[in-house]
């Protein structure tokens, strides 16, 4: 038995409650493991302590596996008599047996060993409070991020200076072309017509650069953008449309602009607001400081984004503050944290108190591009931007070698990382403001809709970033964030390519089983280039998703309503082709 295979522990994503009445418990093997039983009771129901104690537990078998590369993730759901679970495992390999407590790996002669003191797995309690709940609403959402400067210009009056003529072509970060918020009110419903049901919004406080990452207001809308009255307009008008809006906090870091930091620049040790920042040296170049000689920290070095001290409860409250502002003056429904990870836990903790209790179903989601386990345990975020799966999907067509075992591998580890709750609202995206556009990253549009079929069949939140619907191009950061040719759009040109977008989230609005968090693969060994799973919804409907990625056609059967399929004649499925039906 390959002991060093096998993990679990009563935390994260190995075993928590998902709600008041069901203890979710997995544990991860090696490949060798052919059957695993946990054996489940009450801690006290049998004594409390001393000899008399007996073992009041129930056997059960775990059935449910999902393959990962080198692990077998199991997993069951019990439904604790007294909100408290003792517990350990049998595993099975090659005829033998062996007992896994928290001190180990026991034969059944050991564990039965009369003087041996039996260390089991024990979930205390589960304390309602402490339950991880995620908003009900994201599930059902379908994403459109907006990066505001590039969308639409809905007023010519409040266009920079020196705005350059809205066209579409390569742009740079320093330039301006006057989108607004009145031109996303403006495309309000031409985003509800395709079925968008939230909009995230790069930045809008008020910041020099066209990103608006660098922040020298944040209690006023970016006059360029334009002013807390639209934006009033803009999120009620959204409402009313059944479109909820989530604005990007910046707190990690201030623009050089802020008032501040300019107040330490001038006061130095002084200033009230010195310990506002991280500074280690002082005093610095003012004029021409570079932080990499760590002068004080910034965002990547970036000096003119310092690091704002979010070890601070001074600053911890006024970005409090600046969030209650937002929400409880404009209803915002969410917020996405950039650069959540460098930011204090201690305020994502305090954040989340106070946005709950503004707004009990607000959603909160951190920028992550990694493991993000430690800030997903409910007290912290609901979800984050799920970029692992992006890259999951994308290496199954980046590495033609991958098989649909490799592709099944791959997805079973983004929805085994995190709690069940955080999975149904993890924000699904293939591409964003940060990354190469998805069709520059697949270069073929077929490839295009086979990610973006995967997209609106996976559990979570999915999120397409603007122009995503006429497959716009754009390479990396800046060329991603380019204006959108809204008079080939009004003129019908891109027509074909926004009806495949709107029939897939139709369907997914539609068919409960697209966005279910229940799914599972059939592997076809014959051709380890056809990916082919099914989702269930809670009704035990099915959908079957196929996606042919070899270099021949191939025969699919037909079994029920087709849904959705591209390049298919009737049940031939041509290369690059995707077919979805109803089982
Ligand atoms: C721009 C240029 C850069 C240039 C820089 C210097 O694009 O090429 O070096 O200017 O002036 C914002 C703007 C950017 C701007 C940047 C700095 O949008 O255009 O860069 O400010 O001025 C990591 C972080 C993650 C971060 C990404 C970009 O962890 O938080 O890098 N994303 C957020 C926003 C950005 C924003 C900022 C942070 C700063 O979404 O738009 O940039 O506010 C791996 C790692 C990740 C890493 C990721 C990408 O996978 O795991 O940690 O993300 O790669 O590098
Ligand atoms: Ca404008």
């Amino acid at each position: 038995m390959k002991f060093e295979a096998i993990y679990h522990r009563t935390s994260d994503n190995y075993c928590y409650p998902l709600n008041e009445e069901d203890l979710i418990i997995n544990i991860k093997t090696g490949h060798d493991i052919e059957r695993v039983f946990i054996y489940y009771g009450d801690p006290f129901e049998g004594g409390i302590l001393g000899g008399n104690w007996t073992w009041n537990g129930v056997e059960e078998e775990l059935i449910y596996k999902k393959n990962l590369t080198h692990h077998i993730w199991w997993t069951t759901t019990v439904k604790p008599k007294f909100k408290r679970c003792k517990y350990y495992f049998k595993l099975v390999a090659n005829d033998t047996s062996y007992y896994y407590f928290e001190d180990g790996f026991y034969t059944e002669a050991e564990m039965n060993h009369q003087d041996k003191n039996l260390v089991y797995f024990t979930f205390p309690w589960m304390n309602s409070i402490d339950i991880n709940k995620t908003p009900d609403w994201v599930n059902d959402t379908v994403w459109y991020q907006i990066f505001p400067e590039r969308f639409n210009n809905g007023d010519k009056e409040n266009d920079p200076k020196n705005v350059k003529a809205w066209g579409f072509h390569t742009v740079s970060n320093d330039e301006f072309y006057g989108g607004d918020l009145q031109g996303i009110i403006n495309r309000l419903d031409y985003l509800a017509d395709i079925g968008i049901s939230g909009i995230y919004l790069t930045p809008i406080f008020e910041a020099n650069t066209s990103h608006k990452y660098d922040t020298k207001d944040y209690m006023k809308i970016d006059p360029h953008f334009g002013d807390e009255k639209v934006f009033k307009n803009l999120v009620d008008t959204a409402h009313e449309k059944g479109i909820r809006i989530m604005l990007d906090g910046v707190f990690n870091h201030c623009g050089n602009q802020f008032a501040p930091w300019l107040d330490v620049l001038k006061n130095g040790p002084d200033s009230k607001y010195f310990n506002w920042f991280m500074i280690n040296k002082w005093p610095f170049n003012k004029e021409d400081h570079n932080t990499n000689d760590g002068s004080f920290y910034s965002f990547a070095f970036t000096s003119r984004m310092p690091k704002l001290n979010t070890n601070n409860p001074e600053v911890i409250k006024y970005l409090l503050d600046v969030v209650e502002y937002w929400v409880k003056n404009f209803d915002i429904d969410g917020i996405r944290l950039d650069v959540a990870n460098e930011i204090s836990h201690r305020f994502c903790k305090d954040l989340r108190k106070l946005t709950k209790e503004l707004k009990p179903d607000f959603y909160i989601l951190g920028e992550l591009w990694h493991d993000a386990i430690t800030w997903l345990h409910g007290d912290e975020f609901d979800g984050v931007m799920n970029y692992p799966l992006a890259t999951s999907l994308a290496d199954y067509w980046v590495y033609p070698e991958k098989t649909n075992y490799d592709f099944e591998c791959a997805i079973n580890h983004n929805f085994t990382m995190y709690m069940q709750q955080t999975n149904d609202v993890l924000f699904n995206l293939l591409d964003s403001h940060d990354t190469n556009r998805l069709i520059d990253k697949v270069k073929d549009i077929d490839i295009f809709y086979q990610q973006l079929a995967v997209l609106f069949t996976m559990p979570g939140s999915p999120c397409i970033y603007y122009g995503t619907e006429i497959a716009m191009e754009g390479s990396y950061d800046p060329d991603c964030r380019r204006c959108m040719p809204w008079e080939d759009i009004d003129a019908g040109l891109f027509k074909d390519r926004i009806e495949i977008i709107k029939a897939l989230i139709h369907l997914r609005k539609t068919n409960n089983a697209f966005k279910s968090r229940h799914y599972h693969f059939i592997e076809d060994k014959n051709n380890n280039r056809v990916i082919h799973y099914i989702k269930t919804d809670e009704d035990h409907k099915q959908v079957e998703v196929i996606l042919n990625c070899s270099k021949d056609s191939i025969v699919v059967q037909r079994k029920g309503n087709e849904l959705f399929s591209l390049l298919n004649e009737d049940t031939i499925l041509k290369p690059k082709g995707v077919f979805i039906q109803q089982i």
